[in-house]
């Protein structure tokens, strides 16, 4: 385990395949900035500037990132065209922007081939997206394990709060 002084935190790059992701992607963003973990946001298409998305990917460990989280919806190839280019973990948010709910972009996610993994979040679930990535990150970094475990007890504290104040009212 590496101590926070002897490193210095790698980024998570999150991509999107449009700006109209942005609303989704916003959870991200502010999940990862209340960890004080370092990213960079990015508008790549894999259909539309798939020149671009392969380039950011290739290069993507050696420019500092740790994790890359990529949000695209209706026919979403963005996350297995990134993971395509890059051995670093690839996190897809199928985004919710059709007329099919999200389906057909959870399932241009989920459904990559042996060889090349994504691992998928739920449709629109951007929060767990860079929760994930910070988990990534935070295998070799204690300082940001020990966040994650406070903010999982904080969570806890949150929820036995709630069902005492559930018991109390039901159960007398
Ligand atoms: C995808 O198509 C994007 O990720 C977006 O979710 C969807 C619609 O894009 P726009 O037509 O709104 O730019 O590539």
């Amino acid at each position: 385990m590496i101590e926070r002084n002897d490193f210095s935190m790698k980024k998570v790059g999150i991509i999107m395949g449009s700006d109209s992701d942005l609303p989704v992607v916003d959870k991200a963003i502010d999940t990862l900035k209340d960890f004080g973990v370092p990213y960079e946001v990015h508008v790549f298409s894999a259909h539309r500037t798939p020149i671009q998305a392969a380039e950011f990917s290739k290069n993507a460990r050696q420019n500092g990132f740790g994790a890359i989280i990529a949000a695209a919806g209706k026919a979403a190839h963005l996350a297995g065209a990134i993971a395509a280019n890059t051995t670093l973990p690839v996190i897809g948010i199928p985004v919710k922007s059709s007329t099919l709910d999200g389906l057909d972009a959870l399932l241009s996610t989920v459904q990559m081939p042996a060889g090349i993994p994504v691992a998928t979040v739920a449709i629109d679930g951007a929060a767990n997206a860079a929760l994930l990535s910070i988990q990534v990150l935070a295998v070799e970094d204690k300082e940001l394990a020990k966040k994650l475990d406070d903010s999982r007890k904080a969570a806890s504290e949150k929820v036995l709060e709630k069902n005492k104040a559930v018991e109390a009212k039901f159960n007398g």
